[in-house]
This record gives structure tokens, sequence and C-alpha cells, in this order.
């Protein structure tokens, strides 16, 4: 363009004001036209849930404008992308987040209020969108939020599962899954785009052709589905930008084989055709255990090829040389479950684009990124190469020939160490073949990335030791984060307005690093006195919930202790059950005129066992025992409660967490990649009783070891630990609240034999016997810091003051810088 016609379209791009108005009259205007015209209810009789509808519509309507305006603006821009692809996004409740993002909180607010509604209750009609599982999942919506509000070019890519995670009820104690049937009310914060939709191809065979006296081969599928695109706009804060999280659903395929339709049978076809649609319905529910299912790669391979094909779209249309494709493409791989995405990518440029396999090569070495979420071998997924064959037989072959060149240049630089050799081979031999993807990724990324400090030493010293010796230069790691904009702003808003009170700013909001002014007045008595009284209140709320939920009657004057997260072994919710029993058996067995001198606590636990986890399942149910057991006891009153909470997911999170006073992270070390759940609770001035591992070290580092209740063996201990067999320091208590589980004290002895001898008779993998002894003397520190009203409360403001660094923001900014190589592309207000 001339420089005339740019700045033309600069100046239009500057009046590119928003058509809707954002003022509570026109807000209510277009609430009330919604009620007419798109939930179809009259404007003088509609509810909560109508009015949730059609608010959620008139913010729809304007995330749609600058969901409109940021893409234009990138097309024109033409920026390097980043495009994240993942599995699994954890998004939670859509509306209080968009109209903080927005900016337009309080005129949404005062437009309803006016028509007779409250916002809160009318945000509390909401379901949540589960399309993941945990951490990982979670992880992937805080990213979103922070790439959109850092004006980042991004498109996130996955599914859209008709069922969502699994709804736990608990009946009798025992965890039952229900299906999420999340859509069946509608989902206005998606848009089908039904012309935008791919072919996606499955099984068949692999020709060979001459095509231009050229040897080439030639996919010819058994089977087509298409995948149809719905957008879901994802607004940044404090910016127009308003970026694309793209989920695939899918259809039958138009493109079907008209010879069948000639057999007669068409009933039966149209139910085969139909049948298309289950690779899209529902989401797998066990987070870090891969059976090696088609169903499952069928997604995989789904999602992936409808996002590069609608990458490539993208860039063909301003580009004619795959030789520029580096330059614009960014793609991440949320672990290795979108790693199919390498194979595609060259089947696409070798076999379509016919740039021959070295060009081809280059541009797939240069374009993507990884990043894993796990410690544990285990947690690796395999592929049987059988299955991987019959569903996609061109991408085996590919895999296999980029194994093949791989082991040829791996014996030219380690010579014929054939141990090394097959552990570092992307195909696994044995009885089941398998496809290591992890392996398959660390060949063609260019970067690996752990999720903290130690994770990445345990990557590079234990996990993928191989590689890292190879290739140490591709091993890098970027600490998770979390946002502050669900966390605090919408979860917790008194205490954001009281941070943004004594930082005199609201800057924090795009910018956490500023918490850490905070720290300053972290003795002075006001706010001192006003933290304590936001705390209060927030405890107040939880505690009428826990009553509503569980009829358990709780004071927000006692400690609120809490452990949320998926229930896990090596997470060990079972050391804190323990823990409570012990607490229990001390007030059964003291004096009566000592209980005075007991802190009160209400234990809070809330998780998800994945359906076929059995241990997990009975730590739910030995969590109910001993709360009916505590509850009902007069003995005890109010100095102990116990709770679970039912069907833990982000909007009970957004509840708990800034009621909570203390919060448990005890997983034996060596075993979290990261854990970002601290992150939250340290952000809300929630005190952590922790191990030292995952990101729990780098906490640490922030706010200092006499501001947190540090236990339990050390990384470096734990492998001699488990090498000299069962612990020799097993504490007399845990051997007592083990045999009370044991022997029936809280009833069902025979379902908790099998969970006890986890513990006991040479087991005890996770060293809950060697730790129980400073967790105990964790937990009475935690005690006696309670009592100190005017300490606590210091020590709260601090871990808010102290938790700008796990920020999502900030990790965003250190992957577009390090790992991404991407710049801010800020659409012009
Ligand atoms: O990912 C989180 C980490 C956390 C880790 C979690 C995770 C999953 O949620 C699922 C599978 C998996 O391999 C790892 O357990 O430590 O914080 C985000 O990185």
């Amino acid at each position: 363009k001339s420089g005339e016609g740019r700045a033309k379209a600069e100046r239009m791009f500057g009046l590119m004001d928003g058509f809707l108005k954002n003022d509570p009259v026109s807000l209510q205007k277009d609430i009330l036209d919604h009620v007419e015209y798109t939930v179809a209810r009259s404007r003088f009789n509609f509810d909560d849930f109508e009015a949730y509808q059609a608010l959620s519509h008139s913010v729809r309507d304007r995330l749609i404008e600058r969901w409109h305006d940021t893409q234009q603006y990138f097309k024109r821009k033409d920026p390097k992308r980043l495009y994240f692809l993942s599995l699994e996004f954890l998004m939670g409740r859509s509306l209080s987040n968009s109209v903080i993002n927005l900016g337009i909180r309080d005129q949404c607010a005062d437009a309803l209020n006016q028509l007779g509604f409250e916002f809160e209750v009318v945000a509390e009609q909401e379901g949540d969108a589960a399309l993941g599982n945990g951490g990982l999942a979670r992880l992937s919506a805080c990213q979103m939020d922070s790439l959109a509000t850092l004006d980042f070019p991004a498109i996130g890519y996955g599914l859209r599962y008709q069922y969502g995670l699994f709804r736990q009820v608990i009946l009798d104690g025992f965890q039952h899954e229900q299906p999420d049937y999340w859509l069946n009310f509608g989902n206005p914060w998606e848009i089908e785009r039904v012309h935008v939709s791919y072919a996606v191809k499955f099984y068949g065979t692999v020709e060979e052709e001459f095509l231009n006296g050229e040897k080439c081969k030639v996919w010819v599928p058994g089977e087509m589905v298409e995948a149809v695109a719905y957008d879901n706009p994802i607004p940044g804060y404090g910016t127009r930008n308003t970026i694309n999280l793209r989920l695939w659903a899918a259809k039958p395929s138009g493109q079907y084989d008209m010879e069948s339709y000639n057999t007669g049978d068409y009933i039966n076809e149209v139910i085969n055709r139909q049948r298309a649609e289950t690779i899209s319905t529902v989401l797998y529910p066990d987070d870090r255990s891969y059976q090696g299912k088609e169903l499952r790669l069928k997604q995989q391979y789904f999602f992936v090829s409808a996002s590069l094909q609608d990458i490539i779209r993208r860039f063909k249309e301003a580009h004619n040389n795959f030789d520029d494709f580096p330059e614009k493409v960014a793609l991440q791989l949320n672990d290795t479950h979108p790693s199919l995405a390498i194979a595609e990518v060259m089947r696409v440029l070798v076999d379509e684009e016919r740039l021959g396999w070295n060009r081809a090569w280059d541009i797939v070495c240069t374009i993507f990124s990884f990043t894993t979420h796990t410690v544990l071998p285990e947690g690796l997924e395999k592929i049987p190469v059988d299955l991987l064959g019959s569903l996609l037989p061109r991408h085996l072959q590919i895999i296999y020939e980029i194994n093949s060149i791989f082991m040829d240049e791996l014996k030219k630089r380690i010579g014929l160490d054939y141990n090394r050799l097959s552990r570092m081979s992307i195909v696994e031999e044995g009885a089941i073949k398998n496809i290591r993807m992890a392996n398959l990724s660390l060949v063609c990324c260019h970067t690996v990335n752990g999720v903290s400090r130690v994770h990445s030493e345990l990557l590079k010293t234990r996990v993928f030791k191989d590689f890292y010796e190879l290739w140490p230069q591709k091993f890098q790691y970027k600490t998770n984060g979390v946002t502050q904009r669900r966390w605090i702003v919408v979860s917790n808003p008194s205490l954001c307005a009281l941070i943004s009170k004594w930082l005199g700013t609201e800057a924090w909001i795009r910018d956490a690093d500023l918490l850490t002014g905070l720290r300053e007045y972290a003795a002075d008595a006001i706010l001192q006195q006003e933290w304590k009284m936001v705390r209060k209140v927030n405890k107040m709320r939880l505690a009428e919930y826990i009553e509503a939920m569980s009829g358990v009657k709780v004071s927000a004057d006692a400690m609120f202790d809490v452990q949320i997260k998926r229930i896990h072994e090596y997470k060990r919710q079972l050391l804190n059950l323990l823990g409570i029993i012990h607490r229990y058996d001390c007030i059964k067995n003291m004096e009566k005129s000592n209980r005075r001198k007991v802190v009160p606590r209400v234990c809070i636990i809330g998780g998800k066992a994945a359906p076929g986890y059995e241990i997990a399942k009975k730590i739910i149910k030995l969590c109910h025992a001993v709360a009916e057991k505590i509850n009902n006891d007069s003995d005890v009153g109010d100095l102990l409660k116990l709770v679970f909470f039912p069907d833990y997911n982000v909007s009970v999170a957004e509840l708990v967490i800034p009621g909570s006073d203390l919060s448990q992270h005890i997983s034996t070390a060596g075993h979290e990649a990261s854990g970002t759940g601290s992150m939250k609770l340290l952000m809300n001035g929630c005190l952590l009783l922790a191990t030292a591992d995952g990101s729990t070290v780098e906490i640490i580092e922030e706010i200092g070891e006499d501001n947190m209740f540090l236990f339990g063996a050390k990384l470096h201990e734990v492998s001699a630990l488990r090498d000299k067999g069962p612990a020799t320091k097993v504490p007399l208590q845990f051997a007592r609240v083990v045999r009370m589980v044991r022997e029936g004290y809280f009833g069902f002895k025979d379902y908790f034999k099998s969970l006890c001898d986890t513990l006991e008779g040479g087991g005890d993998f996770y060293l809950l016997g060697n730790d129980f002894g400073s967790y105990l003397e964790a937990q009475a520190a935690a005690d006696k810091a309670f009592v100190d009203e005017e300490k606590w409360t210091q020590m709260s403001i601090l871990c808010t003051a102290s938790s700008g660094r796990f920020s999502s923001d900030r990790t965003i900014e250190e992957y577009a810088e390090k790992t991404w190589g991407i710049e801010p592309c800020k659409c012009p207000f």
C-alpha cells in the first residue's frame, strides 16, 4: 500500500469504536431485545436463567464486534501467529470473566438492577464449560486469557466435546459418575461456523503413483468425517484484542461414497454415517493413563487434521511459498496429545504440496515446540503400532521414516550403544510395538519446555536424560502461572478492590509484579483490619455454602484448611486424612479442660477420581467415613469438621479459594510437575502447607520459608528412602491411625483393607509414613501461627504481595520471547 493508503487504513482502524454502546441504558435495551427475540420470552416475564441468557447474548454481541476487529487487524498485519494445540481447555464460566475483561461489569449490573435482577444471581445460572480434566486443562484456559490480554496474535485449537468432564455424585460416600451434557441449554459463548469445515480422513491404504514422472505416495482413505468449527471469543483485559479459541465438532461428511447409496440399505447407511459424530462426543476422564484406545487416537487426529487444514489455508491466503511458513507459524503442542501434528505436517508438505522430504523436514523442525506436564515415565503417551497403522497408515510410514533417519544419525553420534539407541527410538519394540509420542516430539520440536524449574531438572537428569545429552539446547522451562483476572478480579472482588485501594491503581490487573507494592503495608494495622474483614466475609459465604451443601454447620472463626485437586495417590489426600484422624484422636483423648486450647479447624477436601482409579475412589469413601464419625461426635463439636466438596470444578474453586486460610500441596517430592492450585490460593492470601515439590520450590523463594509451613522428604532423599524399603522412621502415631482405619473404626473394614495395604508391609511408595511426623509438626506450626491473628494476617498479605511471579502473563511473555518468537499485535482502540 502507498503511504497515503496506509495512513487512511490506520485512521479507519483508529475509528473502529464499537457500534454497541456500553452505558446501562443501551445495555438494558439490548438485554430486553434478546429476551424477546433470542430467548423468545416476554420482556414482562422472564426468570434469572432467561436473564442470564439475554445478558450473555448482549455481551456476546460486544465480543463479536471486537473479535471481528481483531481478526481483521491480524489479517492486515500478518504477524507470526501462535497456534496453541490442546485437547483440553477448562474454561469454567464465561459471563463474569467476559464483562470484567470488556470493562462493563458495573454497567451490566446496573442494567440488570433496574430490571429487578442481581448480577451475582444471574451469573450463578451459568454452568461450567468443563472440556478438560485438571491442571493441564485449566492452565490452557489461563494462558488463553494472558495471550489475549498481552495482545499476542494467537489462536487456540481444541475439541468441542458434547460431554465435558463427568459430574461427580456422591452416594453413601461413594463416587458415581454422571455424564455432563453441558450443551442442553445452548451455549451463548460459541459461534457455529457452518462454512468453516474440513474433511478429515481415516483408515484406508497407501498407494504409490507416478505424477509428472515422480514416484509419490497417495493415501486412499476408507472413511471421512467432517470437522465443523465453533469459535469461542477470548477477550483480553484492558485491550480491544479478542482472540479465538476454535473448537472442532465432528459431523457426518458430505463427501460420501455414492456407491454405498445404491446398496438399498438406506437406513443402515445413514446410521453408519451418523456414527461419525461420536469422535467429539466425550472427553476422556483419565488424565494420565493412556490405554491405546482407538477413539482417543481418532480424537487426536481429528482435531490435529482440522486445525492444520485451517492453519495452512490461512497461510496460503497471504503466501505462496512454504519457505515462509516458519516466519508466520509457531505450533505449540500442549503435552503429546496433539503430537500427530508433526506427522501430519510432513504428510501435507511431502504428499500434497510436493516439497520433497528434506525441505519439508527443515520446515517441521523450526515450527514445533512442545511442553510436557509430567514427571513420570509411565505418564508418557504410547500408541500401539497396529492401531496407528490401521487408522492412519500413511502417518505410520512417515513416523517410521523419521525414526529411521534419526537412528542413523544417532548411530553416527553415539556409536552402537544399543541400549541407548533403543531407549531413544521413537518405536518401542516388545510384545506390543508402540510409538512413543514424547520421543517423536523430542526429535521433531525445536524446544521442549518443562512447567517448573524442578520439573525441568528432572526432565534433563531422568525422564529425557538421553535426549538432553544429545540436544541440551532444546531444553527450556517456563514455570506455570495463573491469571489474576479470573482468580482475583472475578472470584474475589472485595479483595480486588482492597488491593487497588492500597496500591492506588488497578494496573496490577495487567501487571501482577506490582502486587509487591503491598509488602510495605503488610504490617499496617489498618490494612490488616480491612484484609481480615474481606477474608471473613468470604469465609462466611463459604460457610453458608457448606451448610447448604452438606448440612454441616461450621464456624467462620475456625481455620479453613483446604485440599482441592484431582484425587491421586501422589497428591496424598490420604496423608491429609490420616492427619485429620490423628487430630480427632488427640481431641478425643485429651483432658476436657485442655480442649479449650485446640485451634478449631474446618477441613475441606474436594476433587474427582478417574472412574477406573480404584484406590482414588477408596480415598473419597474414606473421607466420607471419617467425616461421618467426626462431624457427629459431640466431644469434638466445633473443634474439628471435615467436609468433602462434591463435583469440584472451576466455579466451586472460585468460591472456595477466596475463603481459605490454609491450603495443602503435599505431593511426594519429585511427583508434581508444577501445580497451579497453590498459585491461585497464594494470590488470595491463603497460606500454604506444602512439600518442596514442583513450583512450590519457586514459591518458597518468593515468599520465604517463614511465611509458609514446609515439611517432608526432599527430592534428593526420596529414592534413597524408597531403596531403604519400609521406612525406619515411621512414627507410632502413623501406625496407630492406619490401624484405626484397618480395624474398622470408621466402618467398611474390608473395603479399606487394600488402601491400608498400600501404606504398610513394605509398600508405601509415596512415603506417607516417612513424612507423617514432619507433616504433624507443620500442622502444629500452622495452629500456633493462626492464633496470632496479627502475624497471620501479615503473612497472608505477604503471600498475595509475592504472588506476581505466578501470573500466567509472565509465563506467556517468556514463551513468546524464548520459544515462539512472536510479538504483540495490538488492535487500535
Ligand atoms: O499439569 C499441570 C501441572 C501439574 C500436572 C498437570 C497434568 C495434568 O493435569 C494432566 C496430565 C499431566 O501429565 C499433567 O500434574 O503438576 O501443574 C499444568 O502444567
